[in-house]
This record gives structure tokens, sequence and C-alpha cells, in this order.
């Protein structure tokens, strides 16, 4: 029993060894579009999102991109917007950013956050964590991110090694 034990963890080595030769290993990625697929429709508070002199107001979506697990003052970089939009009227795909949207550390956890953009002080709605890792084996060209009720579609182009 021992003998045939052996046999078969040997044979699964085997076989993982040659699925990986021809596999091209990923080096690094680039976000190229954020997708919203849906977004809270209040605060935390359960408040509106805007306010304006004739009362409640949607939100203005935006989407930042960071380094880490968690937002910075400094974020690599923002896209363009979406004005006064209800969840009814997406998904809200964004592809303009002002900067490349590098994953180009691979171990390192990246953050994409929703904002309501307001002109004093945007309004954070949702932010999604995730490990550049946890794709490079499949290497998607795209992935489904959720927190809570929120959720995004990223597109990523991968870079291999030669
Ligand atoms: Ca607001
Ligand atoms: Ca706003």
């Amino acid at each position: 029993m021992k003998k045939i034990t052996g046999f078969v963890a040997l044979a699964m080595v085997l076989l993982f060894v040659s699925s990986c030769k021809d596999k091209k290993e990923v080096i690094s990625g680039e976000i190229t579009a954020v997708t919203i697929l849906s977004f809270p429709e209040t605060d935390a508070d359960g408040d509106q999102w805007d306010f304006d002199l004739i009362g409640s107001e949607n939100p203005d979506l935006e989407v930042q991109f960071n380094r880490g697990a968690s937002i910075s003052n400094d974020p690599i970089g923002s896209s363009e917007r979406y004005d006064d939009v209800t969840n009814a009227d997406g998904p809200f795909t964004f592809d303009e950013f002002d900067a490349p949207w590098l994953l180009d550390v691979l171990t390192d956890d990246y953050t994409v956050a929703i904002y309501d953009y307001d002109v004093i002080g945007s309004d954070q709605m949702a932010t999604f964590t995730f490990n550049a890792n946890d794709y490079t084996d499949d290497a998607p060209s795209s992935v489904t991110i959720s927190n809570g009720s929120s959720s995004i579609s990223i597109n990523i182009m991968w870079t291999f090694a030669e």
C-alpha cells in the first residue's frame, strides 16, 4: 500500500511539473479597464450620496487605483467620471486613466476604490482589494471582485516572460 501511495505521489509531481513547463510565467499586469457592476445606493448612514438646493441627487462615479490594501491620499491614478447616475444606468466602464494602472509587483496588494465625486471632499463609496498573485496562475483577461453589495470587474493585460 505504501508503494502505491508513493507512486501516485510521484505521478502527481511529474504531472504538475509537466503542466508547469508549457505555461508562460506572468511577470506583470496592467489594468486596462474597470467596470462598476453595482455600487451602494446610500452611504453607511443610509443617506443619499449627494444633496443640492432642491433635494437629493445621484452620485457622480469615478474610480481610483492604489498600491496597498488601503486607500492612500496619493492614488496611482484616477479615471473619467459618470455624473448623476443610478445603478439602473449601469454598468459603467472606465478606461481613460491619467496614468498607467500597473500591477508591476505581483506580490503586492492593490485597491480599487469607487468615489462619488464632490467639489469638496469626494465620498468614498466602496473599496476592492486584491493581490495580483491571486490571478497569475490562470492570467484571466477579466476578474470580478465583490465587497458587500458592490462589485466591479477589472480587465487586466498580462505580460509574460519570454
Ligand atoms: Ca457626495
Ligand atoms: Ca457628487
